[in-house]
């Protein structure tokens, strides 16, 4: 297309405004709905798998789960996993956990584009 504006950086304002609208038509950010373990949690027992149910679906190459302990060493067994029969369900297996804090980050990517990500914590008792 020509550009019919006066000069080029009104034309790309212009084109910047128009993607904004719409992505935030196609808004459709994931957030968590339900993760096990739940922030805060305090357990008895080593768990096997650090899980996160979004309520929209994740891109699978942008989306991950970290789990380290208290000297910020990864504690996962592999690399967090997108199900790819349920595209909102992401998880990834742990190492077995001796007592203390872990801290569990993770940033979903929606298919929209929209990149969402935090962190909390759950203590092995
Ligand atoms: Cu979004």
């Amino acid at each position: 297309m020509k550009n019919s504006f006066p000069n080029g950086s009104a034309a790309r304002g212009a084109v910047a405004a128009l993607s904004l609208a719409i992505a935030q038509l196609a808004n459709a950010h994931a957030y968590p709905k339900h993760q096990v373990p739940p922030p805060g949690a305090s357990l008895s027992v080593s768990p096997k798998e650090v899980s996160i149910d979004f309520d929209d679906e994740l891109e699978a190459a942008f989306s991950a789960i970290t789990v380290t302990d208290t000297q910020r060493r990864s504690v996962t067994l592999g690399k967090a996993v997108v199900d790819s029969s349920n595209p909102k369900h992401m998880s990834v297996m742990l190492n077995p956990l001796t007592s203390g804090v872990y801290t569990v980050t993770w940033v979903a990517v929606a298919a929209d584009g929209h990149r969402t990500e935090a962190e909390y914590t759950f203590t092995v008792k």
